[in-house]
């Protein structure tokens, strides 16, 4: 899984990058000519995993692998043309960093720092970057349309325009109802506006206290999209703390009860519609991410296709219960652990065994 971090310029993209992934990488006021991204892969935190893993701490703790991408800032106007369109198309989650504090020192290309406005102007690039697409898209099916009746060209050009319609009214793609097929039809145009966006607001120091307010404030109501707010320069000077009572001394000066990984990662999963489920295995304990509503079936080909196709059983206990019980030991002495088949839909923090025939 990766998530894309872009934004116009100066808004705060790297402080963030460096927040989320424990980075160092240096940040500036001014232009500094460095357009090739940021890129470094961490791991989810994960408390579920972390108490899982603790009952068997001899073993390797193996937590879901995220990627980020931090992208130089992209000039108001200027998404549907720019160098950066392929690497925004690649993103599975797009993190928009939005500018919401304010340094006169810190060049911005508006003379007023209105981050509602911001979003709103972004969410229309998007919009407008899959507009060009599906037109350019239709102006060839037409041509050859024209040249020689395809079924299967029309059904595309049906469909498409379609989708220039709903994008014409300023709806973005990820609230169209697409049946399977069609999401297949258009999965290689990897439209902007279907992916999910976070749109992190990073606020002016004097905001600090009024976070959650903030947020509320930029109600989203759209699916797939979600604001939240953070302090980019305030969180960076606590990161640099390595006493980690100073550290949290300082946190509730600023009243920041949670910092924004713990808000943001969460946040990130519900918005991808993701979930975890676990395995213990001899060597390692796992946590793995599949979409919401999975089957076992699926969420054993997550972990191999062999276990996938040779399926026999699904051994599922919640991993609550499994603390509760103490081991997988305890827990099948007790029969907390039910079998399932291959229909059932994984739950988040499931802890399953899959049996199945080589
Ligand atoms: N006052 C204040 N300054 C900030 C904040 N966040 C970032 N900055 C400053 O803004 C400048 C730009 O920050 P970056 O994180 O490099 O912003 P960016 O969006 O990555 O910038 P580009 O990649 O050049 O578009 C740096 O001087 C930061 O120290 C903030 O929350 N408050
Ligand atoms: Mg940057």
């Amino acid at each position: 899984m990766n998530f894309t971090l872009f934004g116009y310029p100066k808004a705060g993209k790297t402080t963030l990058f460096n927040i989320l992934t424990g980075a160092r990488i240096e940040v500036t006021a001014y232009e500094d000519g460095k357009r090739e991204p940021n890129e470094r892969m961490c791991h989810f935190p994960d408390d579920h995993l972390d108490k899982l893993w603790r009952l068997y701490p001899e073993r390797k703790r193996i937590a879901a692998a995220v990627d980020f991408i931090d992208l130089a800032g992209i000039s108001y106007g200027e998404v549907k043309t720019s160098l950066f369109l392929n690497a925004l198309r690649k993103a599975d989650g797009l993190v928009h960093v939005v500018r919401g504090f304010h340094n006169d020192e810190i060049p911005h290309a508006k003379p007023v720092i209105r981050p509602a406005d911001d979003i709103r102007t972004m969410e229309e690039e998007l919009l407008l970057a899959d507009l060009v697409s599906v037109e350019g898209r239709l102006e060839k099916l037409e041509k050859d349309l024209k040249k020689a009746k395809i079924p299967e060209g029309e059904k595309e050009k049906e469909l498409l325009v379609r989708l220039r319609c709903h994008l014409e009214e300023g709806n973005p793609l990820r609230e169209c109802a697409l049946s399977e097929a069609e999401e297949k039809q258009i999965k290689n145009f990897a439209f902007l506006s279907q992916k999910p966006v976070l749109h992190m607001v990073n606020a002016d120091e004097s905001d600090i206290g009024r976070l959650p307010e903030l947020e509320n404030g930029f109600a989203l109501d759209k699916k797939s999209a979600a604001a939240l707010a953070f302090c980019g320069k305030i969180e960076s000077e606590i990161m640099e703390i390595e006493d980690e009572e100073e550290k949290r001394i300082f946190q509730s000066e600023y009243r920041l009860s949670e910092p924004t990984p713990g808000r943001f990662f969460p946040a990130a999963l519900a918005l991808m519609e993701t979930i975890f489920f676990y395995t213990i295995g001899k060597d390692e304990v796992r946590a793995w991410p599949v979409p919401r509503d999975s089957t076992a079936l699926k969420a054993a080909g997550a972990i191999h296709s062999d276990i996938e196709k040779g399926f026999i059983r699904a051994e599922v206990i919640p991993y609550e219960m499994l603390l509760g019980c103490g081991s997988l030991q305890a827990a099948k002495e007790k029969g907390a652990i039910r079998l399932e088949g291959k229909e059932y839909i994984v739950q988040d923090g499931d802890v399953i065994y899959f049996r199945f025939a080589a």
